[in-house]
């Protein structure tokens, strides 16, 4: 793997300890061998680095849009810098997010920022395991009038919702209910190239092909 945003982004992420590997529980419940805390970008460098995968991830991608929206909490450091990233490289994007709890006095709504009313969202979020989290942002993209455009994450973890059934990764299963593009900076898999390519997280190879193994998609 050359040091595209992918590489960029894995080894920010694992020098601001945002990845760790041990014993993990996710909101699933399942035990991971792995954990990604985008809560350990949490200086104004850290998350311009962060902001500048993102971008690099969308560009290379290619989707269009005109907002970024970012789901409360996690979203929310993510899309504004991300707007921040954009202003720096020419593009003055609206950005919008949501609070979890509903105001009833002052300016009132869940909402904050830019209107939704008509703008193609993008939605900037953290990570995608069951896919639970954006499919509330979705509802609330749609209620507000906003279309959402496509979805960007730092990692998907590639997991499949039920491994049993099918192997379709809950990514897969958001961008073909929903029929919208998920873009991640990087995935499962780009995490075992690094780790194989990488001294120090080679002995944790093993446990992370063991996890996909068990639980992963088949892409
Ligand atoms: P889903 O809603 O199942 O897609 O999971 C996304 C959420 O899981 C994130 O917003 C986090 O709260 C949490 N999470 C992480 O932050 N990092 C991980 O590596 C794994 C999870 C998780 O619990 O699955």
């Amino acid at each position: 793997m050359t040091q595209d945003h992918r590489a960029r982004f894995l080894d920010l992420a694992l020098r601001a300890d945002a990845l760790r590997f041990g014993d993990f529980t996710l909101k699933s419940g399942r035990q991971s061998p792995y954990f990604f805390n985008a809560g350990r970008f949490d200086s104004g460098a850290a998350l311009a680095g962060l902001a500048a995968c993102y971008a690099d991830a969308i560009d290379a991608h290619g989707v269009g849009f005109d907002l970024l929206f970012g789901p409360a909490y996690k979203g929310i450091p993510l899309a504004t810098a991300l707007a921040c990233e954009y202003a720096r490289r020419g593009r003055d994007l609206p950005v919008a997010f949501n609070r979890k709890e509903a105001k009833t006095h002052g300016e009132g709504g869940n909402l904050i920022g830019a209107p939704l009313q008509g703008r193609r969202v993008l939605i900037v979020d953290d990570v995608i395991t069951a896919g639970t989290a954006i499919r509330e942002a979705l509802g609330l993209i749609r209620d507000a009038g906003g279309e959402t455009a496509g979805i960007v994450i730092a990692l998907d973890r590639q997991e499949a919702i039920d491994p049993a059934k099918t192997r379709r990764s809950a990514a897969q299963s958001v961008a073909a209910d929903h029929g919208l593009p998920v873009i991640a900076v990087a995935t499962l898999s780009d995490l075992l190239d690094f780790a194989g390519g990488n001294a120090e997280l080679s002995a944790q190879r093993e446990r992370l092909l063991a996890y996909r193994q068990a639980y992963g998609s088949d892409s």
